[in-house]
């Protein structure tokens, strides 16, 4: 063989191996898109990606967890998306690759995806049954039939073998008749079902069929590919034409079945939409008072003493934000001495009698300093109350059960204290958030906030469940994966303000930020400068005891570093502990310290 011949042949084992990598990454694509499709039909949280997603998260060590809640904040549930997709893509591409020499294994390999895709959303909480397995099955099964028909164009004709037009002419229809029905299906369904957006890139779909059609003739051609076996000199072209053709094909009508399976689900939130829209919140018969004038000191950097909505933190693991339609929401209440179960629905709810109350929320993963508080104006039905309507009494009174297990529509479950609920404070079913229907990423259309307990045992979001049961006979998710039983918050500060590592110019600096003990109510904030003696700092006004409290301390700044430290006091009279703890079990103590450059 000349080095010319060497060399050509080299590139075409090139081409041919990154046009297996790329039958690959489309079967990968079309499995996914096809399962997006089939999700539509049975319901979006059964698609693969969710479902291994919300498995990943189930399974993953506490330690991991809260390590990327506290680095990747919100975002964390983006990254874990965005890294099972790549991995997927990693695997589809190799799959591609493995599917030049042995295509079924290939188009088994993908199939196998499936299995996994499957077993995960067979084994999610609120897996409704077995057509959970259902988009993850049809994906991959369609993917593997990609797969095998593109690894099927690239397989090189052999020497003499009668070239692609008679090739296609003796086995395609076979071929076709296999490939053409559930492409050619997806190609239909995407036009007939789909009149809106989703629309052209469904009709794109009917593209499919002219993949198939590429796909067929070589398909059959494998004999020549055995008989050949990538050897014979000058016999291993394929055509690139129908290939480039057929996977274009399949990529474009993968693009439309999973655009319309996004468009459908959507339209499946679009009813819980409508529901929230529709919703007009009564005026709630024992209102809030107005925060007192000099409870948010407006002071750049500080905190907003309410915090907006859309501002507000958000600790789930929820993937996907449940958007259940409040129309047909039900809470049913239930379980140990409840002498009378009931189930209320969502209106029954707004026609009781409803209270308002400012309530900090914060979360059990936020590290001192942290971002996860948030205070809200929350309106609800006084869950009190309701209890005792069910004939419920708390273990103080000899009520047998002692633990209230709160149930999500997404299989999340919370436990709390069935004493703390019924203690008189405003533990609320809340429907409404600063004014507004909860947010669907805060619960709506109900969820749970009792003043003074961490959100894990306590502010149960998309609530569908109340089960009055006892501790000892029933551990919620948290405590599964080692949070402890029972959270009451602790008595925290932060310094909003300055920013660490900021550059302050000498002469007054003002050190402000918020502090916290809910149900106990903050009495004292004290800052620290470097090593030296704690000063009083002003408080604001405080609203109630159950939210948070900002404060303020006008510092004399001098040239050079600094190390800022606040502490509070709560009504209790305890100071806020040095002592350093870490998130798990039951939330991290110690003192706040922000270091400075002051110019
Ligand atoms: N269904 C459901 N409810 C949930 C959670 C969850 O993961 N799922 N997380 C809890 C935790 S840990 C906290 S701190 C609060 C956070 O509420 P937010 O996201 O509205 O701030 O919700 C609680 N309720
Ligand atoms: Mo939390």
């Amino acid at each position: 063989m000349t080095d010319d011949k060497k060399e050509a042949r080299a590139t075409r084992d090139r081409t041919r191996q990154a046009a297996g990598a790329v039958s690959g990454g489309v079967s990968g694509f079309a499995a996914l898109a096809v399962a997006e499709l089939v999700s539509a039909a049975v319901r979006p949280q059964a698609g693969p990606v969710i479902a291994v997603g919300g498995a990943a998260i189930d399974r993953t060590p506490t330690a991991v967890k809260d390590w990327a809640i506290r680095n990747f904040g919100t975002d964390d549930k983006l990254f874990l998306q965005l890294g099972i997709l790549a991995v997927l893509a990693l695997f589809a591409l190799a799959l591609g690759m493995v599917a030049l020499r042995f295509r079924r294994t290939g188009a088994t390999g993908v199939l196998l995806f499936g299995a996994v895709g499957a077993a995960a959303a067979l084994s999610r909480p609120d897996a409704q049954g077995p057509v959970d397995a259902l988009p993850s099955l049809v994906g991959a099964f369609v993917g593997a039939l990609v797969l095998y028909l593109l690894a099927g164009l690239l397989v090189p004709r052999g020497a003499g073998s009668g070239g692609p037009a008679g090739t296609r002419g003796a086995v395609g229809p076979i071929g076709a008749e296999d490939a053409g029905g559930p492409a050619g299906a997806k190609g239909v369904d995407g036009s007939a079902d789909d009149g809106g957006a989703g629309g052209p890139a469904g009709v794109e779909g009917a593209g499919g069929p002219a993949g198939v059609e590429g796909a067929s003739g070589p398909a059959g051609a494998e004999g020549a590919d055995r008989s050949a076996d990538d050897g014979g000199a000058g016999g291993s072209g394929w055509d690139r034409r129908r290939f480039v053709i057929a996977a274009s094909a399949a990529a474009a009508a993968s693009a439309g079945a999973g655009a319309l399976g996004r468009g459908l689900n959507g339209a499946n939130g679009r009813d819980a939409v409508a529901s929230r829209n529709r919703i007009v919140l009564p005026k709630p018969a024992s209102a809030a008072p107005a925060v007192p004038k000099g409870a948010g000191l407006r002071l750049p950097g500080v905190s907003p003493f309410l915090t907006p909505n859309d501002s507000f933190y958000r600790v789930d693991t929820a993937l996907v934000v449940p958007e259940v339609d409040a129309t047909s929401w039900e809470l049913r209440i239930h379980g140990k001495g409840v002498r009378r179960p009931r189930t209320l629905s969502f209106d029954e709810l707004l026609r009781r009698e409803l209270i308002e109350r400012d309530i900090t929320l914060t979360c059990v993963s936020n590290e001192v300093g942290g971002p996860y508080a948030g205070n809200a104006r929350w309106i609800g039905v006084r869950l009190a109350d309701l209890l005792v309507e069910c004939g419920v009494v708390p273990p103080s009174k000899g009520g047998p059960a002692d633990q209230l297990v709160a149930r999500s529509v997404d299989g999340m479950t919370l436990g709390t204290p069935v004493e703390d609920v019924m203690d008189g404070r405003d533990a609320l079913l809340a429907v409404g958030m600063n004014g507004e229907p909860l947010p669907f990423a805060h619960g709506f259309p109900v969820r749970m906030v009792v003043p003074g307990l961490y959100g894990f045992v306590s502010a149960c979001k998309w609530i569908e469940d109340l089960e009055l049961t006892t501790f000892d006979s029933y551990d919620a998710y948290w405590v599964k994966r080692g949070w402890a039983r029972r959270a009451p918050v602790k008595t925290q500060s932060r310094i909003d303000t300055p920013k660490p590592f900021a550059r302050p110019k000498s002469g007054t600096v003002m050190v402000a930020g918020v502090a916290w003990a809910q149900h106990r109510g903050i009495d004292k904030v004290e800052v620290r400068v470097d090593d030296g003696p704690w000063q009083p700092a002003r408080l604001a006004a405080e609203d109630s005891r159950d939210t948070w409290r900002q404060w303020s301390f006008p510092w004399e700044a001098t040239e050079g570093g600094h190390t800022l430290t606040v502490r509070a006091t709560d009504r209790t009279g305890r100071v806020q502990t040095e002592k350093r703890t870490r998130t798990v079990p039951d939330g991290a103590s110690g003192w706040h310290s922000v270091v400075v450059t002051v110019d």
